[in-house]
């Protein structure tokens, strides 16, 4: 007797999800001043740590799968290789889907201090005065300010606050990109990518000569980021069936 293992038996499949970084295009080379940016800055980007959770899949008949393993959040860290790549435990239907989604950050829901008890998610703790939780983002590195004069940039994005400290923003974003893919048998990888430049050009230009390195305590720069934000992401699927 033959058993099959055609296609057809294959009804639900496992989901990578592969974490890539890229600036004008070409992969990221952390630590050199190379980059320029839209308006002008020469830059250099040294560390970056981000979470993105509550990835969802939309199925063509509308279907909406949600990836719920680890809490639905996922830490991408450039220093730790392993966090590039992350297969949860959830397993998709097989079939078409339209479309990914993911928040940026972590939901107002689930940001609370005391989430992560063990590094490194736990050191991207937000201090609690200033809203608590967990940065979304710590993207570090330096630009050439005016005077030729090297300067840091902590391009930090979390929960934010007004100047009194009594008013708190959830900063935190949704991206949709439409995908046309099937899923297939083995694969199933879907490669995000952050285009890194995108962070600072539309629809606010960013010039850290005139918003600064530092803005975790600027509510107005994290509200531009995060409106650029949506912008730094595509999506590419790719997964192969047997003959
Ligand atoms: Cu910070």
């Amino acid at each position: 007797m033959i058993t099959s293992c055609g296609k057809d038996d294959v009804k639900s499949v496992a989901p990578t999800f592969v974490f890539n970084h890229t600036v004008n295009g070409s992969e990221l080379e952390k630590g050199v001043m190379k980059y320029t940016n839209l308006a002008g800055n020469l830059y250099e980007v040294d560390e970056l740590q981000y979470f993105i959770s509550e990835i969802t899949l939309t199925a063509a008949d509308g279907q909406r799968i949600e990836i719920k393993s680890d809490s639905a959040i996922h830490y991408i860290d450039l220093d730790i290789p392993s966090t590039l790549s992350w297969s949860p435990k959830d397993l998709i239907p097989k079939g078409d889907y339209t479309s990914i989604s993911f928040v940026f950050g972590i939901n107002e829901t689930k940001n609370k201090t005391g989430l992560f008890v063990n590094p490194p998610e736990r050191d991207m703790f937000w201090p609690d005065i200033m809203g608590g939780g967990y940065h979304y983002m710590k993207m570090n590195g330096k630009w050439k300010a005016e005077g030729d004069i090297i300067t840091p940039f902590n391009f930090h994005l979390g929960i934010g606050m007004n100047m009194a400290g009594t008013v708190f923003y959830q900063n935190c974003f949704t991206v949709t990109l439409p995908l046309n893919i099937h899923t297939a048998s083995l694969g199933n990888v879907f490669t995000v990518t952050m285009n890194i430049e995108k962070w600072f050009e539309a629809p606010n230009l960013w010039d850290w000569n005139v918003i600064g390195g530092q803005i975790m305590m600027n509510q107005p720069a994290m509200h531009m980021a995060a409106e650029n934000g949506v912008n730094a992401f595509h999506v590419i699927f790719q997964g192969t069936d047997p003959e």
